[in-house]
């Protein structure tokens, strides 16, 4: 059982339940459990084609969390703005592939979210340590909304803030721990979204880090 976390919606750890976060947004606890040594080996072949970097925001402030993608289009920030691009700008060469264990547990997940034939064609990979956050955001630079997010934490527990469609929003906060995988789509997609400063709790597997996988439908509706 994972620690609870202050403020947690939901309560502790308990793999297997899924719990509604709004009429087409869910966490599904634990849902990465089974497939976890083929999730690693994946993080493994992606991060040696393409490692964690340091980006930007457009206005230039540096982002606490460290990120790299893989997929046909990887997410990119600098002082050009948020955006998807074809090529690693760090290497010139194409993103590494969706693993197909990541690929498997995406369209799995999506699918008991209610998302049958989901095709992502982008992962980004976010790599968090003790103080890093996201603050609340949207997802808006995919040209396909009518796509569904997934998101898979891995290693150390974090609080997800959960807010409306107004940035301004009461956001509710939810404790992810390893395994577990957020869904949101439909009426929910473009719903305010962040990451508290992660606590310092180490993880028994991963250490002093959170990595989180988020697989989206980046280009136009219908491409690959
Ligand atoms: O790390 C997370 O759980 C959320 C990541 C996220 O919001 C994003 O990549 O847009």
């Amino acid at each position: 059982m994972a620690a609870m976390l202050d403020g947690d919606l939901f309560g502790d750890n308990d793999a297997g339940v899924r719990h509604p976060l709004g009429a087409q947004a869910w966490v599904l606890r634990g849902v990465a459990l089974p497939c976890m040594a083929q999730v690693r080996q994946g993080l493994d072949a992606v991060l040696a084609q393409a490692p964690f970097r340091a980006m930007h925001t457009p206005s230039g402030l540096p982002m606490s969390v460290a990120l790299t993608s893989c997929g046909s289009l990887g997410w990119h920030s600098d002082e050009r703005g948020y955006r998807y691009v074809h090529r690693d700008p760090v290497t010139d060469l194409p993103w590494p592939a969706i693993p197909p264990a990541w690929l498997a547990l995406a369209l799995q997940a999506a699918e008991e979210a209610g998302f049958a034939g989901f095709a992502p064609d982008a992962c980004l990979v976010n790599r968090y340590v003790p103080g890093a956050r996201m603050s609340l955001h949207q997802d808006k630079n995919e040209a396909d909304l009518s796509a569904p997010v997934v998101s898979v934490s891995l290693g150390m527990s974090a609080v997800f803030l959960w807010g409306g469609h107004a940035r301004s929003d009461q956001a509710a906060r939810v404790a992810l721990h390893h395994g577990d995988v957020v869904v949101w789509g439909g009426v929910d997609r473009l719903r305010f979204h962040g990451v508290m400063p992660l606590p310092d709790a180490p993880h028994p597997s991963l250490g002093r880090q959170r990595i989180n996988l988020t697989f989206r439908h980046a280009g136009r509706p219908g491409a690959i």
